[in-house]
């Protein structure tokens, strides 16, 4: 995989890669050309069987402030035509698919603001952790918009619909304490604390049994979306192929021998 890119720095450490959207003097918002790189860079790795668990930060004092809105024209330009909004977002969408549908965890690694889309993406993440000086908004309706990137599909599910519309209605700051309190994030340590924190729960993800996470994932996510009876179907599928990998056998032998599991993610 390439590392050179304009706005991404990308660090892979044994099975654990960390992408970190690297636009700090606007914190790290969004322009086509960061967004574009995102996508190559996670849908490259979907299939590198050398990474076994993808963590997703931002440089500096931000995760991200959402869309760059000073490149984005609010109001077209006289006599142009106006800007199809939804045609940008589909950019967004095949990032957010892609991050849902891979089949290894995906962290957020949130410091600072997360704001707007960029709060969407953290939420598209499989797990966030935070630290003690983060800020989630949905900046959305401070500016008239309606949330995008996820944000009205991630919210309520990880909050419930209370919280979500007091998120995105009001658009207040929610806190890393707050964000743990209310389970929108598994973790918050304080920020001295965050890099090593970060580092030590993607280990332990990328050391776990990580073909299993890929058929956790999509259990979950796809028992989000069916019935019962569809979700137990599914459970049965994905055990009788969890139940013949090289990880299930490793764990029960682990099990009976009374020592700690090595897992390989086969
Ligand atoms: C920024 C930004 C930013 C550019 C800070 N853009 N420069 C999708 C598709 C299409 C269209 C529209 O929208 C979307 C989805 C969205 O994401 S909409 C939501 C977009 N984001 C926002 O509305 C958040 C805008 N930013 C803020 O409200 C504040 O900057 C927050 C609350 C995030 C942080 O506040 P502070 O910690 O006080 O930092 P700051 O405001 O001083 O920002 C630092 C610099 O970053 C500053 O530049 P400067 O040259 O003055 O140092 C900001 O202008 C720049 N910046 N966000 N989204």
């Amino acid at each position: 995989m390439r590392t050179n890119f304009q706005h991404l720095l990308i660090h892979q450490e044994e099975g654990v890669i960390t992408i970190t959207m690297n636009r700090p003097e606007v914190l790290n918002s969004f322009n086509d050309v960061m967004l574009e790189e995102l996508i190559e860079v996670v849908e490259t790795v979907t299939s590198d069987d050398s990474v076994r668990c993808v963590v997703l930060t931002g440089a500096g004092r931000a995760f991200g402030a959402g869309q760059d809105l000073s490149g984005f024209p609010a109001v077209p330009a006289n006599g142009s035509t106006p800007i199809k909004v939804s045609e940008h977002l589909q950019k967004y969408h095949r990032l957010i698919k892609s991050m849902r549908t891979m089949p290894k965890p995906v962290v957020g690694a949130i410091r600072g603001v997360a704001a707007g889309i960029s709060c969407n993406v953290a939420l598209a993440c499989d797990l966030r952790i935070a630290a003690d000086n983060a800020r989630f908004i949905e900046a959305f309706a401070r500016i008239g918009l309606v949330p995008d990137g996820g944000g009205a599909y991630f919210l309520p599910r990880l909050i419930g619909l209370g919280k979500a519309m007091e998120m995105c209605l009001l658009a207040d700051e929610v806190s890393g304490p707050e964000a743990e309190r209310i389970g929108l994030v598994t973790k918050c340590v304080p920020v001295e604390e965050f890099p090593g924190a970060v580092a030590a729960f993607a280990n332990r993800l990328a050391n776990g049994p990580t073909h299993g996470y890929g058929l956790i994932k999509q259990l979950l996510y796809k028992s989000m979306e069916s019935d019962l009876q569809a979700s137990l179907n599914l459970e049965g599928q994905l055990q009788d192929e969890a139940f013949t990998t090289a990880d299930h056998k490793e764990g029960v032998t682990a099990f009976l021998e009374k020592r700690q599991a090595k897992y390989t993610g086969k």
